[in-house]
């Protein structure tokens, strides 16, 4: 059996840290024939409370759980890690304006980006759950210049997987005949999931739909704002949804895609005229161990107005991180 891998999950005591811990533990994360440590992550109040499900960890007397750290020290949390998901962030509160916002988790994913600069392993991979997901990973990665700057990616899978099933259930087929549908820009409700190049049953997505009112006023709307929904209808956000995202979004990196598309937030490297830098859901591939953006679309003229809309989202909060000099 292979030697265990480090993994860190921030946030570790909070309620998507609660629906990921297990899965991570039981080997879905990384495949069946990995063991893990886990080094949870968090702030000190929250520490007994990480500590109440590390012993729940401990019973279910996982194979593949080979330690459990606890801790709220960055420079530990962060020593020798391979793959950190960074979960914990400050949400927004009532009346908070984006520069708060943006300025108080700077002063969450700066120090972490520090940390995982001189503390990583070589190897490390990082997905940003903490919201805003794609603006905390470019602060997290401009701390860390050390780091190659694409192991810095954040998850838009949520929403991907969220696409899958509306259009699933719009067409009353399996999510499995769905192929190549993926999300663009910001994982904010601006988000873009694509049907033009979409496949169902090998067909066309957006043929198969072949209703742009429902596209443009039910189904984007539906994908873009399903966060909300949920708030609304369990009265707190998606947990269990959000963990099982991130770990197809990490299963996926480390073990490849076989050419399947996926969706991940990613520095851009220009494709697409998305602004180099900034960190973007694009489609892409991976293998071994390494994600590429997919090449040679066609964009048509309304997914290019989606496409820019999101993307301005996303290069204004970097210039206000800019200004706050967080990257
Ligand atoms: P919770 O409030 O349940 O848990 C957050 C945990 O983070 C708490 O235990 C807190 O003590 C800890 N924490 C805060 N600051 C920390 C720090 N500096 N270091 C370590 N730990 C710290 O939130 P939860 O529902 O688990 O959501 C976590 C984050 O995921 C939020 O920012 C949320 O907005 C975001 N989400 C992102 C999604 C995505 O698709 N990218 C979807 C789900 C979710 O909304």
């Amino acid at each position: 059996m292979a030697s265990p891998v480090n993994v860190t999950v921030t946030g570790a005591a909070g309620q998507i840290g609660y629906a990921l811990l297990f899965r991570i533990a039981s080997g879905q994360l990384l495949g069946p024939d990995t063991p893990v440590n886990l080094k949870l992550l968090e702030i000190e109040p929250a520490l007994k409370a990480a500590e109440g499900t590390a012993l729940e960890l401990t019973d279910c007397a996982f194979p593949l759980l080979h330690g459990i750290e606890i801790t709220a020290d960055l420079a530990e949390g962060f020593n020798g890690t391979n793959v950190a998901l960074l979960v914990g962030a400050r949400p927004r509160t009532k009346g908070m304006e984006r520069a708060d916002l943006l300025e108080a988790n700077g002063g969450i994913f700066k120090p972490q980006g520090n940390a995982i600069n001189d503390h990583a392993a070589d190897d490390i991979k990082v997905l940003v759950v903490g919201n805003p997901a794609n603006t905390n990973a470019l602060i997290a990665q401009a701390a860390a210049p050390d780091v190659p700057k694409e192991r810095f990616t954040a998850m838009t899978r949520l929403d991907q997987n969220r696409a899958y099933a509306q259009l699933a259930n719009k067409l009353a087929v399996p999510v499995t005949a769905i192929k190549k549908l993926a999300i663009w820009g910001n994982h904010s409700p601006s988000m873009f999931p694509n049907l033009f190049h979409a496949e169902v049953n090998g067909q066309n997505a957006a043929d198969a739909v072949d209703d742009m009112a429902w596209y443009e006023n039910e189904y984007l709307p539906r994908v873009g704002k399903r966060g909300a929904e949920i708030i609304d209808a369990r009265g707190a956000s998606s947990a269990a949804s959000a963990a099982n995202a991130a770990i197809d979004h990490v299963y996926d990196w480390v073990n490849g895609t076989n050419g399947e598309w996926v969706s991940m937030a990613v520095p851009s490297d220009g494709s697409y005229g998305v602004p180099e830098g900034i960190i973007s859901s694009f489609p892409v591939t991976t293998a071994n161990g390494e994600y590429e953006i997919v090449q040679g679309l066609e964009i048509n003229e309304f997914s290019q107005g989606k496409i820019d809309a999101t993307v301005a989202e996303l290069v204004g909060e970097r210039d206000a991180v800019k200004d706050l000099g967080l990257v």
